[in-house]
């Protein structure tokens, strides 16, 4: 017996994209309902980004996330670059006069979103299955599903937005023929931990080492997280911890500094892989974030990007939901994927100047390290790479509802 219901907007996906949907359409009072394939525990304890661009951080504050953002969260007016065993600070606060960013993890503002939208006594179904959207093409899609406790339910919308990350249905649920994909993958992986040890920098180092890309971040004061560049098949396994540490300490080392040592409390080799889909929309399906496209994570862009999307989207929504004029929504690809490829572009280009191409020869080596020694000599450069990594497109909700 399936259970029919109603609701403004169906929202597939309770990461950070659909979380922040949902919060944004219920601040201007339109009806959603989330649904989750996983357990809310298992959302709120995935390790993915951690850096936030200033205007994320400010759209947060503006619309009521940024209490415990603000008390936890590591501002940083720059980073470390680093090759030759020589260090090089990036000022962006004198770089791009003033903009900065924040290190608060993926996992808080998940937490945040999901205990601001329960609050607010908002319908999210966590551990659904067999998730399904149709009738696209129509003023009236359906979002079908089965809850936790085995019962199907069909839920008839006004619109749907696919926020269900790159293994979703969203994307899959679009007319074949109609997505072009631009990709590009890497030969290479991200080795990524989490210690329980104080960070030995006080702003990120991102660092070129002859055999492969290092970065140290963090996650608060008390937490490392540090990626490695591995091979794309590499195997968890065949890095015990002391390996991890051995080949950290080689890749981050300069004269006088030493990297702390401590439990490894989290270790997962992710994919590099850069991927646009396009158009993100069809009929009244909107995709959002990870279900349109990945940047690899040497840009931070990731998270950035999911909720760039849905704000656009959220504003677009409300016009046509509550006016009925469909402007924004019929321009919300393009609208997006300017932006988009902007992030790819920086990501890609991130990616490229740290990391070693295995396939690489004498040529492309040099042409790297002049980009790194361009990059940390020249101000031009090095402001492009600040307003990129800062967030050169400003983020665009306005808090009185226009
Ligand atoms: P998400 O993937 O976060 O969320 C999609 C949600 O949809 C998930 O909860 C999923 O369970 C759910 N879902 C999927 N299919 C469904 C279905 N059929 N029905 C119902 N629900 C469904 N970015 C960085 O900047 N720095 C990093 O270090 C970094 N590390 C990353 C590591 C990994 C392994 C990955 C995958 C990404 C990483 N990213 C990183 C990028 C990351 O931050 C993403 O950009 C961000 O999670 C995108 O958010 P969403 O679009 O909301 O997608
Ligand atoms: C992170 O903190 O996880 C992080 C920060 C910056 C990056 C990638 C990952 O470029």
């Amino acid at each position: 017996m399936t259970v029919t219901a109603r609701t403004q907007v169906g929202i597939v996906g309770a990461g950070p994209a659909g979380l922040l949907l949902s919060h944004l359409l219920a601040l201007r009072g339109i009806e959603s309902v989330v649904v989750e394939n996983r357990s809310r525990a298992y959302c709120e304890a995935r390790q993915r980004a951690g850096l936030l661009e200033a205007g994320t951080v400010e759209l947060l504050r503006a619309v009521g996330l940024g209490e415990r953002m603000d008390a936890e969260g590591l501002e940083h007016g720059g980073i470390y670059l680093q090759f030759d065993g020589v260090r090089h600070h990036l000022d962006f606060r004198d770089l791009t006069g003033g903009r900065w960013v924040t290190i608060y993890a993926q996992t808080e503002i998940v937490k945040d979103l999901i205990r601001a939208r329960l609050g607010a006594g908002a319908q999210i179904e966590f551990e659904v299955s067999d998730t399904e959207v149709g009738d696209l093409d129509t003023g009236q899609p359906v979002l079908r599903y089965t809850d936790a406790a085995g019962e199907r339910h069909e839920i008839r919308c006004d619109a749907i937005a696919g926020c269900d990350g790159f293994h979703g249905i969203c994307r899959e649920s679009m007319p074949g023929g109609l997505v072009r994909v631009a990709e590009r993958g890497y030969p290479y992986a991200w080795l990524g931990i989490l210690a329980t040890v104080p960070p030995s920098t006080d702003e990120l180092i991102y660092s070129r080492h002859s055999d492969g890309f290092a970065l140290h971040t963090m996650r608060g004061t008390q937490v490392s997280r540090l990626y490695l560049q591995v091979p794309p098949d590499e195997e968890i396994e065949r890095w015990p911890d002391d390996r991890i540490w051995a080949e950290l300490s080689r890749r981050l080392a300069i004269p006088g500094w030493e990297l702390r040592q401590g439990p490894i409390t989290e270790k997962a080799i992710s994919p590099m892989r850069s991927f646009v889909a396009a158009p993100m929309r069809y009929g009244r399906l909107f995709l959002a974030g990870d279900a349109a496209h990945i940047v690899p994570p040497t840009g931070a862009k990731g998270l950035n990007l999911a909720l760039a999307d849905v704000t656009v989207l959220a504003t677009a929504l409300v016009q046509l939901l509550t006016r009925g004029q469909a402007e924004l929504a019929e321009a919300y690809s393009g609208t997006c994927l300017s932006r988009v490829w902007r992030a790819t572009h920086f990501s890609w280009w991130m990616t490229s100047m740290l990391h070693v191409d295995p396939d690489a020869d004498e040529f492309g080596a040099q042409l790297q390290l002049s980009q790194l020694r361009y990059v940390t000599s020249s101000r031009a450069a090095a402001t492009t790479l600040a307003e990129n990594y800062t967030g050169y497109f400003p983020l665009t909700w306005s808090q009185k509802g226009r």
